[in-house]
């Protein structure tokens, strides 16, 4: 029955292409099947691929499948063909089968190519921020030279610190958000303190790996503000679930007014106090 998985499957994501089935912007939505909104460049090259390249082939390879077994079935069955015939290959057939994949997958292979170079050849930053992974949360780094100089930790708020008028959602709203300015080319340094943590953030297309000892890097540039979010994708410990990412990005003005403050605001808390394992404020969900 893989055919059959595989083709539903490939049916439901054309569906999913459809407009009215358009995901949440910076965040899951409810109903939602496809991907999250594009707001960087990144993220809408990634759709291209996603929309306008795979789902096509997959919907195409899955009904040409699904068309030839129900020919077979039609055809070959044993009231229609009584006779089986003893053809063990076909020289022709087996050509077609291997230069066909071959090809498709050529076509496949020149936009995905083309996608990480743009993901991976970084252009010049407007601004440069670092995020840290830890068990289990991230902390960033504003760096001096770009009128920062400080760093704070970034916790998922619990439930009972949720506070829905300010738009907090569940398992993904944090006590201080990553701020960074619209239209500017944002360079974000990752690394872990620990183990190894995944910085994604869906709507901005990306996602890369925060390894102890090892600066990684990336980059987006988000076209409109608001707040967007993404989590830890590597499995990192028990509270892998509950490390939000939260960016918050804003007009050039007030992310002015935001360094101002946040220069004011973490400079007591640096150099970041020790924490003591196990003591009531490291617990994570009290659900
Ligand atoms: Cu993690």
């Amino acid at each position: 029955m893989k055919w059959f998985g595989k083709a539903f499957t490939s049916m439901a994501m054309a569906l999913a292409v459809g407009p009215a089935w358009a995901g949440g912007i910076g965040r899951p939505d409810m109903d939602e099947i496809t991907l999250q909104k594009a707001v960087t460049p990144i993220a809408e090259e990634i759709h291209f691929l996603h929309n306008d390249i795979l789902v096509p082939i997959i919907l195409a390879i899955s009904l040409l499948v699904l068309g030839l077994l129900l020919y077979c079935v039609w055809r070959f069955n044993e009231k229609a063909n009584p006779v089986p015939s003893r053809t063990s290959h076909n020289t022709l057939i087996e050509v077609i089968s291997a230069v066909c994949p071959a090809i498709i997958l050529i076509i496949i292979a020149f936009p995905s190519f083309r996608l990480v170079t743009f993901q991976l050849v970084l252009p010049k930053a407007d601004i440069t921020i670092k995020a840290i992974g830890k068990q289990w949360n991230w902390a960033y780094e504003y760096p001096k030279d770009q009128g920062g100089g400080f760093s704070f930790d970034s916790q998922m708020k619990k439930d009972n610190e949720l506070d829905p008028s300010k738009g907090d959602i569940r398992l993904l709203a944090v006590d201080n958000e990553a701020v960074v300015p619209v239209n500017k080319v944002v360079r974000v340094q990752v690394v872990a303190d620990d183990v190894i943590h995944s910085f994604v953030v869906q709507s901005f297309g990306i996602r890369i790996d925060a390894v102890p000892g090892r600066l990684n890097e990336t980059w987006f540039k988000a076209d409109r503000v608001g707040v967007f979010y993404g989590q830890c994708s590597k499995l990192c410990g028990k509270d892998h679930a509950f490390m939000p990412i939260a960016i918050r990005v804003v007009s050039d003005k007030d992310y002015a007014a935001w360094l101002d403050d946040a220069k004011k605001k973490f400079a007591s808390a640096d150099p970041v106090p020790i924490k003591v394992a196990g003591t009531a404020a490291d617990a994570p969900l009290q659900q």
